[in-house]
């Protein structure tokens, strides 16, 4: 079963009965001897942990692994990691997590809404809970405030990109009557939307003209998906000349530039900021310019070690990470990129 892949009304069905399912376990399966508090900490080399991520082919999470795997050696324990596209994927890699012995996981989920299903698996297991990147929502539409949470000042970080974009089109001197905005939007995804609604609002604040901002909804995260949506939306404004690009991530804005060099427009007529800043290198790193001009960098360093690290503790010695943790952006470009990314530990 692939949830994203479901109309919505049939997805909520879906998740319901993941849910329910996950609460079953709770309640009727074998007594959990796991289920308990552990009468004392487990030696450190006896501690497992997971981290699961909804798309391990993203550089992004592959990075996060990376500094998690770091953690564990630093520290001493052992990191079980998982690739998890769909509910049933984590589900099961709850069991195997519990049944391998581990005490607790960190996870972005594929789907957000899947949060109450995975907080009655984790705790029907015994297993401590840290959710990363993408918060947990409720049955309600909240965020589950009472999960632990690791993620990115989406809003803040959107308003630079937009605050960003802003600067360069005054900076190349284009009218804003040829210009146009170029927003890659996932508003299924809180973060996603928080993040372009900053960049959005940033560049009305700057006084761009807000019926000049198209959105361009993508059906999947990833390049493809924005490849689809950005061309849509190019070939309904074939009048417009300068094109100004926001996304969710660097996926949604790479897909953009993409679509833009379909559909044969000047890579010097569109500026394009990504975020992740982890997704785009090899981008930055192409002899000729592109429009991608940059991206804010997020610390995978935080994101995977300091959640892999904040397990560990909780496990080991009692420490309950805090409840909401944010993190920062940092504008990376082609003429800083290289330097940047070694000093945070992406690149040696
Ligand atoms: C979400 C996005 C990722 C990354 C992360 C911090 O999970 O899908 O690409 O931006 O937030």
């Amino acid at each position: 079963m692939i949830l994203p892949s479901l109309p919505a009304s049939r997805r909520s069905v879906a998740l319901g009965l993941l849910a329910l399912l996950a609460l079953a376990s709770a309640g009727c399966g074998p007594k959990n001897e796991t289920a308990a508090p552990a009468a004392k900490a487990p030696a450190p080399g006896a501690i497992r942990i997971g981290f699961l991520v909804k798309q391990p082919e993203e550089p992004w999470f592959q990075l996060e692994w990376k500094f998690a795997d770091r953690a564990a050696k630093d520290l001493g324990f052992t990191l079980i990691k998982t690739g998890a596209a769909d509910g049933e994927k984590v589900l099961a890699a709850i069991d195997n997590l519990a049944a391998n012995g581990a005490q607790g996981f960190v996870i972005c989920t594929p789907d957000t809404r899947l949060g109450p299903a995975i907080v009655a698996k984790a705790k029907a297991a015994g297993l401590k809970l840290l959710a990363v990147d993408d918060r947990f929502v409720g049955p309600d539409g909240q965020p589950m405030a009472q999960v632990h949470y690791l993620g990115i000042s989406a809003r803040k970080i959107g308003e630079s990109v937009g605050q960003t974009l802003a600067a360069e089109m005054q900076r190349r001197g284009w009218p804003a009557a040829e210009t146009a905005v170029l927003a890659m939007t996932y508003d299924e995804l809180a973060t996603a939307k928080e993040r372009t609604d900053g960049a959005i609002d940033a560049l009305v604040a700057a006084g761009f003209p807000r019926d000049r901002i198209h959105k361009a909804p993508q059906r999947t995260t990833d390049i493809p998906g924005a490849l689809e949506a950005a061309t849509t939306l190019l070939t309904r404004r074939p009048d417009v000349k300068y094109w100004l690009v926001c996304g969710n991530n660097d996926n949604g804005v790479l897909g953009a530039v993409r679509a833009l060099e379909g559909r044969q427009i000047p890579a010097e007529h569109a500026v394009a900021i990504g975020i992740n800043g982890t997704d785009c290198i090899v981008e930055l790193e192409k002899a000729k310019p592109t429009s991608f001009h940059g991206s804010m960098l997020l610390s995978a360093r935080e994101h995977g070690y300091r959640t892999a690290e904040m397990m560990y503790r909780w496990i080991k010695d009692g420490v309950e990470p805090p409840l909401d943790t944010r993190t920062v952006g940092v504008l990376i470009t082609r003429e800083n990129f290289r330097q940047v990314l070694r000093e945070q530990g992406v690149r040696d």
